[in-house]
């Protein structure tokens, strides 16, 4: 945070990139205080993995919380991404304390929190603004970018370079529930939080909103609340199973035992390839329902 601030004379906006699975929470309220002072885009990326019915709510929601200039995107397709530039041009020039002469160049500062695409989006929109390809390492776990990097070009007119950041999470996440749904899209190690509770949080999102894509996924009877019946299935289906000795009285019986970490890794695998169909985990918010009373 202390490198992105010194950067921050340099630049003219910032585009804060979040997931739009999680458009009302888990931003880094640090970067409010800190950065809050330059023109503001917020890019909702991965939308492709994302419930949108409720996309009118969530807009008014964010311009209630002084959001205005929001866009959702989907980077590995450039979905919407050619609407950033003029977005943040006209941010930029309608901003009169940033207003310079026209053949001056523009610098932007990426930042959010880990694994939501600020890499993909400086990639994206060089392919779609210079015809180039990949500048920016990217990667499917979180802390893939490390340093406040030198600029990348991604616009010849206007001429406009982005600055990648490395992800920031807040020191303190506000709730269990705020964490499980970072977790879930990949914002922390999976393993920091056992992938057998996010499995658990997971199953109990889709119920709670009624996605049942998991029961035609893994061919299960119905839809059903026990984490530990969901997996034993998925492990059985993915041929995930140990043969275990188990010690009796009467002598050793051989029990198979379904590989249950390696069960959650798939169904965790599956949701973030949205094979699970589209999800909105805050829609929990969106509806006003207070926070569930135990997480699992
Ligand atoms: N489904 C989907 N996946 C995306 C999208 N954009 C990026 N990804 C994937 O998300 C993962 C993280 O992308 P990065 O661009 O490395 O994310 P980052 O924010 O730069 O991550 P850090 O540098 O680790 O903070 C990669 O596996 C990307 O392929 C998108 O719009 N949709
Ligand atoms: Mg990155």
């Amino acid at each position: 945070m202390k490198k992105m601030k010194s950067s921050l004379k340099l630049v003219d906006c910032i585009i804060e990139v979040h997931d739009a699975r999680i458009p009302l929470s888990g931003r880094n309220p640090l970067f409010q205080e800190t950065l809050g002072l330059k023109p503001h885009l917020l890019v909702l990326n991965k939308m492709d993995l994302a419930d949108l019915t409720e996309q009118q709510k969530i807009m008014q929601r964010l311009e209630g919380e002084g959001l205005k200039n929001v866009i959702f995107t989907n980077c590995l397709k450039d979905e919407n991404v050619k609407q950033i530039i003029p977005m943040v041009t006209e941010l930029m020039g309608s901003s009169p304390r940033y207003h310079r002469g026209e053949n001056l160049e523009y610098c932007i500062m990426v930042i959010g929190v880990p694994n939501v695409g600020k890499s993909s989006l400086i990639n994206s929109l060089r392919r779609q603004h210079l015809r180039k390809g990949k500048a920016a390492r990217v990667g499917g776990e979180p802390g893939i970018t490390r340093a406040v990097m030198s600029r990348i070009q991604v616009s010849e007119r206007p001429l406009m370079f982005l600055l990648d950041t490395p992800g920031v999470l807040a020191p303190r996440i506000e709730s269990v529930e705020t964490g499980l749904k970072l977790a879930l899209c990949g914002t922390v190690l999976d393993h920091l939080v056992g992938e057998e509770t996010m499995a658990d949080y997971l199953l109990f999102t889709l119920n709670r909103h009624q996605r049942f894509g998991y029961v035609q996924h893994y061919g299960l009877e119905s839809a059903c609340d026990s984490i530990e019946r969901v997996l034993k299935s998925v492990a059985v289906k993915l041929g995930k199973t140990q043969k275990v000795k188990v010690l009796t009285g009467t002598g050793d019986v051989n029990v198979i035992q379904p590989d249950y970490p390696a069960a959650a890794r798939d169904f965790l695998h599956t949701f973030r390839r949205g094979l699970l169909g589209p999800v909105m985990l805050d829609l929990d918010i969106l509806r006003g329902h207070p926070p569930a009373e135990t997480v699992p």
